[in-house]
């Protein structure tokens, strides 16, 4: 096969009617959104002809009330900057997880313990309070999620926030180093050197807007000053562990199933400034990295720093990557700003989102492993699918069974392609007919992603689209529309609409998991709190100096404590341990006009620190419905002039 034939985009007959968009086209990328809108009267859901066979949606549209959902969501909430748990197949919200900016609710980043996670300026007040969740991913063991963490980032402040799946807790944020715009991430699936680390040890994270390194303000306008970094955290202890510098941009990532390989999409190969400039060329490139001699050059100190950062950063540029038996990096041609790079079931390819052209690229992953030992001349070779599948291609969802679900941004729509014919027609059998269904959505949707698809156990059931527009799907509520997830059936051949759900904006990736692969604890162990009051009777006011120390517990309908007595500008710590050991006996403490709120789970303590400024009565009372004297359940604060 020539490497021409092997880098033309190939065309389904009948569906190839449109090429690559380009610049003009997209010289007003929301004019081509408005007018791409289907009318209202195309709003009700594409009747799709009864398939063969029993689908998951036969009986389950909507759950009795009582029953329990078959499978996990974790979403994540966009500039929201919180992380939310769905149920599946009904798509009721259970849960947002706090994570970079504040919450009222349980009161994170008012108590000492979340601020600590968040992080604080010398003040003690927090670094940041917004955040921009986009990519979520569980931990692995065995190709499939153990149930142990989950991670998500924040593109506006460039950090990684860690979930623990016992808890449903953030218990860990890393805030990268000499990046900007951190959008992908993707834990490692098994270690590239030692067989028996079959589990997550490693998250990598892409950065999709270059920067000066190091970003001082003196280089600002040396265009080859500017890079970006995919940086490498570590699972367990969550510091940075290395980075590599790299051409062009990172945008999402994907892991390979045996721990060898990890990459990255890149829209702007031409390291432009302004968008024209980033979509210039008709090819970008999906960028793999070789883990094992990335550590290796690492371990070998072939490594530089930047700026304040002590974090090793080895040298992915094509110029130091020539030679494919040393290469850390190569660069997989790819069609024209591509967008989301997705790992299939069967572990054998990623597949790279067309986004500007209407094509989806399946890249092999043996054959890319095979250039990085020599043995495949032009790495466009593993290119082994180049196909047309509609307009707007961003990412792709998988079923087990060999077919890919991928949305189609600009055309509204679902596709389902099949990946093995596919390849026989980009290989030349044009008979081979690999769209097999298309699926009207609204509207506009960007993620989508199937129960266990990012697993080996991918079951093909379920799949839920991220439509970024929802238009007149439901009751207008003023200018800020919700977010329309549709729930649509995979089971059978064809792709069923089973239900839209409004979502607060804006969800960007999810994944959806079996309900058995994680074990919630609803109760928390007393243990786990150092500072925790075990006995109300330690309960009082400990003075030293300025400082006072308020230690107080709550069991319903009572704090510990009926009242207690501070002065004025004394700093004080309100320790609280809820000693209700009942499931769902959530308390909560507020203080009027000191701004403080926050709960205390069954056994969990939380504490805030603050300057008692104003003197006076301060009723405290309880914010969580708790008990039938759940309004009496109050104390008094007396802060003397
Ligand atoms: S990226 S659809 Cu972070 Cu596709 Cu949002
Ligand atoms: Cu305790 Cu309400
Ligand atoms: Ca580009």
């Amino acid at each position: 096969m020539t490497q021409d034939k092997q880098l033309k985009p190939t065309a389904q007959a009948g569906i190839g009617r449109r090429s690559f968009i380009n610049t003009a086209a997209l010289a007003s990328l929301a004019g081509v959104v408005a007018c791409t809108e289907k009318p209202s009267s195309a709003a009700a859901p594409v009747a799709s002809a009864p398939a063969a066979g029993a689908h998951a949606s036969d009986n389950v549209t909507h759950l009795k009330p009582g029953e329990l959902d078959t499978y996990y969501e974790l979403s994540s909430g966009g500039h929201n900057g919180d992380m939310r748990v769905l149920g599946i197949p009904s798509g009721r919200e259970l849960h947002r997880i706090p994570c970079f900016v504040p919450d009222a609710l349980v009161g994170w980043g008012i108590t000492n313990e979340s601020k600590k996670i968040m992080g604080t300026k010398p003040d003690g007040s927090l670094k940041y309070t917004v955040g921009d969740t986009h990519h979520i991913h569980a931990s692995y063991k065995d190709g499939n999620y153990d149930g142990r963490y989950a991670w998500v980032n924040d593109k506006i402040n460039g950090r990684l926030a860690r979930l623990r799946l016992d808890y449903f807790v953030c218990d860990k944020i890393t805030e990268i180093p000499n990046i900007q715009g951190f959008h992908g991430i993707f834990p490692d699936k098994a270690d590239p050197v030692d067989p028996k680390i079959n589990y997550t040890t490693r998250v990598f994270c892409g950065a999709e807007f270059a920067i000066p390194l190091p970003n001082t303000g003196a280089d600002v306008n040396k265009p080859e000053k500017y890079h970006s970094l995919f940086s490498c955290v570590d699972a367990e202890s969550m510091e940075m562990r290395w980075q590599v510098l790299i051409d062009g941009n990172c945008d999402l990532t994907a892991t390979s199933y045996d721990g060898k390989l990890a990459a990255t999409n890149q829209y702007n190969t031409e390291n432009g400034v302004h968008y024209e400039d980033m979509m210039s060329a008709e090819r970008d490139a999906c960028l793999f990295f070789n883990i094992a001699r990335v550590e290796q050059a690492v371990k070998d100190g072939k490594f530089k720093t930047y700026g304040d950062s002590k974090v090793p950063v080895v040298d992915g540029t094509h110029a130091a990557n020539k030679d494919p038996k040393t290469a850390l990096t190569a660069y997989v041609s790819v069609p024209k700003n591509p967008h989301g790079v997705n790992a299939s079931p069967d572990a054998k390819y990623f597949i790279c989102a067309g986004k500007l052209s209407p094509t989806v690229t399946v890249i092999e992953l043996a054959k890319v492993l095979d250039w990085f030992d020599g043995k495949l001349e032009k790495l466009d070779a593993a290119i082994v699918a180049e196909v047309e599948v509609g307009l707007g291609p961003l990412h792709t969802a998988f079923d087990g069974r060999g077919n890919a679900y991928t949305t189609l941004f600009l055309d509204s729509q679902m596709v389902k392609w099949n990946v093995a014919t596919a390849i026989k027609f980009h290989a030349g059998d044009k008979t081979a007919k690999y769209v097999v269904d298309r699926l009207d959505v609204q509207y506009q949707p960007g993620h989508v992603n199937a129960s266990q698809s990012e697993t080996r156990a991918a079951d093909g059931k379920w799949m839920v689209v991220g439509c970024k527009f929802s238009k007149d799907r439901f009751l207008p509520v003023g200018p800020l529309h919700p977010e329309n997830e549709q729930l649509i059936d995979i089971s059978g051949e064809k792709m069923v609409l089973v239900a839209d759900h409004p979502a607060r904006g804006e969800p960007h990736d999810f994944i959806i998991f079996k309900r058995d692969l994680v074990r919630p604890k609803q109760v928390y162990a007393l243990e786990d709190f150092p500072l925790a009051t075990k006995d109300p009777k330690d309960s009082g006011v400990v003075r030293n100096g300025k400082k006072v120390t308020v230690r107080l517990t709550s069991q319903a309908p009572a704090f510990s404590l009926r009242e207690f007595t501070v002065k004025k500008g004394d700093e004080v710590t309100l320790i609280l341990t809820n000693l209700d050991k009942v499931e769902d006996l959530t308390h909560g403490l507020a203080i009027p006009k000191y701004n403080i709120q926050f709960v205390v789970n069954p056994l969990e303590t939380a504490s805030v620190t603050f300057l008692a400024d104003k003197p006076g009565v301060f009723w405290f009372y309880c914010t969580n419905f708790c008990h039938a004297l759940h309004l009496e359940m109050r104390s008094r604060m007396i802060v003397e002039a």
